[in-house]
């Protein structure tokens, strides 16, 4: 172990430790604009870039990055001595000389770090005035835009991209101060093979990276009376949509969410819950074919668009391996377009499907030309979790103090099974709860799956059912879909069944959730969050929605009927 002082305090630590994360543990906070934990803590983004953490060791009269020098043993290090304070100011002036001012028009404003440490380090004035760096804006893909003027060169999303995603789309090119963080030969990124993840986005600390902003296309469709403007809300928002208004992460807010929904003006406020039910429906059924069959396996899932567009751009030959369902999030588009109509009496031509998603990819996904029929989408507008409480704060509702409301019907009833789809495992976990009951015949009494729960990247078990043993394996990030996706071209892949989510974690930790930087504590408590939704449910298994039962007594027949198979699956 080495011991140290850090501003007076004795700390002991692991050999190997950074001073910056020495000092974590004595609660002082060394401000920092590059350095950052992702993938459960695997993956450190160390380039020592931005030398905001600079702190002073005393007796070498040198300051140094407290986040890339290990502490040694008797160090003595002072983290705001004069010398220190002077040098940071120095330091974030330098890089808001090369920054343009529009703070206030900026979509992170309130939200920026970098505005933050400006703040936290009282400048109010630059004395450093020349150059500044000019490039285009790239809003080719409609769901990420990335206005390099904003970059601070941090390499933060150069490392989600590479060393989490691994997909190497960004790279930091050209050097001194044009130096720029670029994709191949500089090209849009939606000429890429840029899959949407927005993990970039989630640990970028200004505003040089973020989502495509569609909420004000909500407000003018809100106040049309011709329009039957319904909504769906994904898992995951559910528990980490509190963040924005200061609510710890993992905080149900449900009945103020739908609420508050509400009161903005949705005809229909519905669960994406609910359509998560659907789609074990479906891909249960689909599973237990292809089982019994021994045809394409292993069966992979289908409701994350990053991780879709990944396999067609990076591995289109093994395509036939991922489910034909939609995804939640379309059943759900498909349904209020169909089968909702006909219910309410309304015209489809007239619903509009708007979708709040912890997910900057969904975005992309509602625009797949293969999401509709006759001219129509399934999903006409979507935002993330961040937008969604952009409109609430622009409207001035007090979230917090509205009355619980609950969901509308027929879409809005869910079980435990569907809820779980937020977070990693829980497709997995939610297949298997139907899949045990419909193939053994036998009740499941213990609903449980501990086997795929957690954040460890690749999770895998075996599960029995009537004396065949189904390999499943459960991964997050796409780093390690790349690992499975090798073994299955490899001839190696021993698995029947497989869930793959593009963010670490899952959705929880999706790229249009409130910024966390991807701290693994806040996951957790969003995951803790997600358990606990389903635990308090009455009913946990999809197939025994007695909503879900409804729509196939009404319009869908059975799963894999014609009928679903024309609304609720690609081809
Ligand atoms: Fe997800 Fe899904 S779980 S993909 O993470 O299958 O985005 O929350 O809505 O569609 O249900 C996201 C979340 C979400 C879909 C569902
Ligand atoms: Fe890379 Fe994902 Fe960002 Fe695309 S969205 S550049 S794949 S991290």
């Amino acid at each position: 172990m080495i011991n140290l002082t850090i501003d007076g305090e004795r700390v002991e630590v692991e050999k190997g430790t950074s001073i910056l994360d020495a000092a974590k543990k004595l609660n002082i906070n060394i401000p920092t604009l590059c350095h950052m934990y992702m993938n459960n803590g695997e993956v450190r983004n160390c380039k020592g870039t931005c030398r905001v953490c600079i702190v002073e060791q005393e007796g070498r009269g040198k300051l140094i990055p407290s986040c890339s020098v290990e502490a040694t043993d008797g160090m003595v290090i002072k983290t705001h001595s004069p010398r220190v304070i002077k040098t940071r100011r120095t330091i974030v002036e330098l890089l808001l000389s090369d920054h343009p001012n529009d703070c206030l028009q900026c979509e992170r404003n309130g939200q920026c770090e970098l505005q933050k440490i400006a703040e936290d380090l009282g400048i109010r004035k630059n004395r450093f005035q020349g150059e500044i760096s000019e490039y285009p804006i790239d809003d080719s893909s409609n769901v990420i835009v990335r206005e390099m003027d904003k970059c601070i060169l941090c390499r933060r999303c150069v490392t989600a991209c590479n060393e989490v995603q691994k997909i190497n789309v960004l790279t930091p090119v050209d050097r001194g101060f044009k130096s720029v963080i670029s994709t191949f030969f500089n090209k849009p990124l939606v000429e890429t093979n840029c899959t949407y993840c927005g993990q970039c986005v989630a640990v970028c600390p200004t505003g040089a990276l973020r989502e495509k902003r569609d909420y004000d296309r909500i407000w003018p469709l809100l106040d049309d009376k011709t329009k039957h403007v319904v909504v769906q809300v994904a898992p995951a928002v559910r528990v980490a949509l509190g963040e924005e208004f200061n609510i710890e992460a993992g905080i149900n807010i449900t009945a103020k969410m739908v609420a508050a929904l509400k009161k903005l003006g949705f005809k229909g406020v519905y669960d994406t819950n609910f359509a998560a039910d659907m789609t074990i429906m479906e891909e249960a059924t689909e599973f237990i074919e292809r089982f019994t069959k021994g045809e394409n396996l292993p069966l992979m899932t289908s409701c994350c668009p990053a991780w879709v567009n990944f396999v067609e751009k990076e591995y289109p030959e093994n395509t036939r391996f991922i489910s034909s369902c939609k995804s939640p999030q379309q059943i759900f588009g498909a349904m209020a377009k169909t089968y909702l109509p006909k219910k309410l009496g309304v015209d489809p031509k007239d619903v509009v499907v708007v979708s709040i998603m912890p997910c900057t990819a969904k975005k992309y996904e509602a625009n797949r030309e293969e999401m509709g029929r006759d001219g129509m989408k399934d999903v006409d507008i979507v935002i993330t979790t961040r937008e969604f409480s952009k409109m609430l704060k622009e409207s001035g509702i007090d979230l917090l103090n509205l009355k619980d409301a609950d969901f509308d019907n027929p879409l809005g009833e869910s079980t435990g099974a569907g809820s779980i789809f937020g977070t990693t495992g829980g497709v997995m976990e939610a297949a298997l709860r139907t899949a045990y009951e419909w193939v053994t015949g036998e009740t499941l009494e213990n609903v449980d799956v501990k086997d795929v729960r957690g954040l460890k990247g690749i999770k895998e078990t075996t599960v029995t059912l009537n004396g065949k043993d189904i390999n499943i394996a459960v991964a997050s990030s796409l780093g390690n879909a790349r690992k499975i996706m090798d073994e299955i071209k490899d001839g190696k892949s021993k698995y029947h069944f497989v869930e793959i989510m593009a963010c670490p974690g899952g959705c929880i930790n999706g790229a249009g959730q409130p910024y966390s930087k991807c701290d693994t504590e806040i996951v957790k408590k969003r995951m803790e969050g997600i358990y606990s939704v389903d635990s308090h449910k009455t009913i946990r298994k999809s197939h025994e929605n007695p909503m879900v039962k409804q729509a196939y007594q009404e319009f869908f027949e059975k799963p894999n009927s014609h009928v679903a198979h024309e609304l609720l699956h690609t081809k």
